[in-house]
């Protein structure tokens, strides 16, 4: 781990964009060899990023933009969401979540047009946890880490799974950050802060699942038990595995998630933001780094939050 912030916040960021750019060739299989997965990593063209990062960059931006102690602006948010999508339909986003963008950019509030999918239930995916990380920049503590998650997922994600598991995937990042508890030594502990600030007794018990999963030895069986989907109950619980068993390499805990199958870069991307965190971006493999598409904007968002 590494005690410079402004390191650890590059780090979040460019942890993030990595696992979703190594991930991304691999979304979807059910099973990823490791050997494509060496091939990817020994290659040398650019390695693009995708909805993920687009997100992770728009909030970061957002609360760049804000300043120090004045959170986010949901209505502002949610436009610049929107208005990202629209600029790069291309980067392979969620079904649900393009309508939403789509009303709002066509004059609908976000929470209506949130609040409407699905039958009215919201949706439960990932995207809200996805593009959280940023948040725990710019939170004094981890419960405010919590809320500022549960707020930026809410703009897309009204179901609780959907908002809880971006509440949950920042108290992880900022308890990251922060060094402690420290997930070598203290992972129950780990667990039980982040369980506790975000306060949902669903999420109470996936993050007892977490924590019964540390003894897995592959991949495969990590994705058996705790899921790999594009739901937020079904992928940040393997985001967060994956961060407890390489805290201390970013690169292992991104090659972790892909190899897990599903939804590969966004679990990457979660897991890669985590040990990124901890371990700063001096600790992210440099060649890959080289590579990363917005790799030098990732790099000074970081150092520009740090500031703050
Ligand atoms: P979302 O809100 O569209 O949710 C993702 C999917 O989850 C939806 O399309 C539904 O299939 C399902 N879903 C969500 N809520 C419900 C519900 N209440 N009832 C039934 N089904 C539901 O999008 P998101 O932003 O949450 O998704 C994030 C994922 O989308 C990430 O994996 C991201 O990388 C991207 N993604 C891209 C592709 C691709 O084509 N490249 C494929 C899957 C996901
Ligand atoms: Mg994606
Ligand atoms: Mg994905
Ligand atoms: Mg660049």
């Amino acid at each position: 781990s590494t005690h410079d912030p402004a390191d650890r916040a590059r780090g979040l960021l460019l942890g993030a964009a990595l696992g979703d750019a190594l991930g991304a060739p691999f979304e979807g299989r059910s099973r990823v060899p490791e050997d494509l997965l060496d091939e990817l990593e020994a290659g040398t063209g650019e390695l693009p990023y995708t909805d993920d990062t687009v997100l992770t960059l728009v909030l970061a931006e957002h609360l760049l933009d804000r300043g120090a102690g004045n959170g986010l602006h949901e209505d502002t948010l949610a436009e610049n969401f929107a208005l990202a999508w629209r600029a790069e339909p291309g980067r392979g986003w969620g079904g649900a979540v393009r309508d939403v963008f789509g009303e709002i950019l066509a004059g609908v509030h976000w929470q209506r047009a949130a609040g409407r999918l699905f039958g009215g239930s919201g949706s439960f995916g990932n995207g809200g946890a996805m593009r959280v990380a940023p948040v725990a920049l710019v939170a004094s503590d981890v419960g405010e880490a919590a809320e500022l998650g549960r707020r930026s997922g809410r703009i897309t994600h009204t179901h609780p799974d959907g908002f809880h598991g971006a509440a949950v995937q920042a108290c992880a990042a900022w308890l990251a950050l922060s060094g402690s508890p420290d997930p070598t030594t203290e992972r129950r502990r780990f667990l039980d802060v982040v369980a506790g600030a975000c306060g949902d007794p669903r999420w109470f018990s996936l993050l007892e699942q977490v924590d019964s999963a540390t003894g897995v030895s592959t991949p495969e069986r990590a994705a058996e038990l705790l899921g790999n989907d594009v739901s937020a109950v079904g992928s940040v619980p393997l985001a967060l595995l994956t961060f407890l068993l390489h805290p201390d390499s970013p690169r292992e805990a991104v090659r972790f998630a892909i190899r897990a199958g599903g939804d590969t870069d966004t679990v990457a991307s979660m897991a890669g933001a985590l040990a990124g965190a901890r371990c700063g971006a001096t600790a992210l493999p440099e060649r890959q780094l080289r590579r990363l598409e917005g790799c030098s904007r990732l790099y000074e968002l970081g150092t520009e939050l740090a500031r703050r």
